[in-house]
């Protein structure tokens, strides 16, 4: 999968260097390209805000820079391409909408900044994400989230069980888990795990995460 992010703030995208995501890079299974909107203006001041027609306070992105860097994009690509607007009036990210997204070729990736972006933008524009009500300063940590959660659906990037076992596949947040020591501070590992018995373990687990789910999370219960 190729995914290109079009931003004001390049240098904001550490956490895509590091951990699973790191790892996915260099295995090749996903290829993470980051471009500065600034990079496809065309004035001197490279300005890639203004003023809103009709007044008003704050600023508006202006659609050059963004029809531009898409332009760019995809005459390089060649591939099917999804463009996706980060904002916070978008469809809410779901479990299911990272798994769609994952078998995706192509994805480009807008963050939009100060009061929004020029609304002709949407026209260009597949699929409008927002990663839960309330607002940010920008679209940047919404990508990363977006990002994150495709890319560890990517086959190969996590072993297979691990991704089948996803609260949000099963239905079921995970049962406690426990390591060394058996106790700390007073506060004891339950017998059970420490029992070898498998079948009890596998009964005691499952009790635990329909417990907990119906106790944190009834409306997950399927
Ligand atoms: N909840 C989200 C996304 C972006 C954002 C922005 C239009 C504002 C929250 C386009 C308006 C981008 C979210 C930047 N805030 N702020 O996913």
């Amino acid at each position: 999968m190729l995914i290109d992010i079009l931003t004001i703030f390049p240098e904001v995208f550490i956490p895509l260097e590091v951990s699973i995501i790191k790892r996915a890079k260099e295995k090749g299974l996903v290829k993470i390209n980051i471009y500065n909107l600034r990079d496809f203006t065309r004035d001197k001041h490279k300005q890639v805000d203004d003023f809103a027609y009709g007044g008003g306070k704050g600023m508006v992105m202006k659609p050059e820079p963004i029809f531009e860097g898409i332009e760019y994009l995809k005459v390089k690509s060649d591939k099917s391409s999804k463009i996706i607007l980060l904002s916070p009036q978008g469809t809410l990210l779901t479990q299911k909408m990272a798994q769609g997204l994952s078998r995706e070729k192509h994805l480009i990736l807008i963050c939009g900044h100060y009061e929004g972006v020029d609304e002709r933008v949407r026209t260009v524009v597949n699929r409008e994400i927002s990663i839960g009500d309330y607002v940010l300063t920008g679209g940047e940590l919404p990508a990363m989230v977006l990002v994150d959660s495709i890319c560890r659906l990517i086959p190969g990037v996590l072993p297979k069980k691990a991704v089948e076992e996803d609260s949000f596949s099963t239905g079921v947040f995970d049962w406690p888990h426990y390591t060394r020591p058996p106790v700390y501070r007073g506060l004891k590992v339950p017998e059970v795990l420490l029992s070898g018995n498998h079948r009890e373990i596998a009964n005691w687990r499952q009790k635990q995460a329909e417990e907990r789910t119906r106790a944190l999370r009834p409306d997950l219960i399927k």
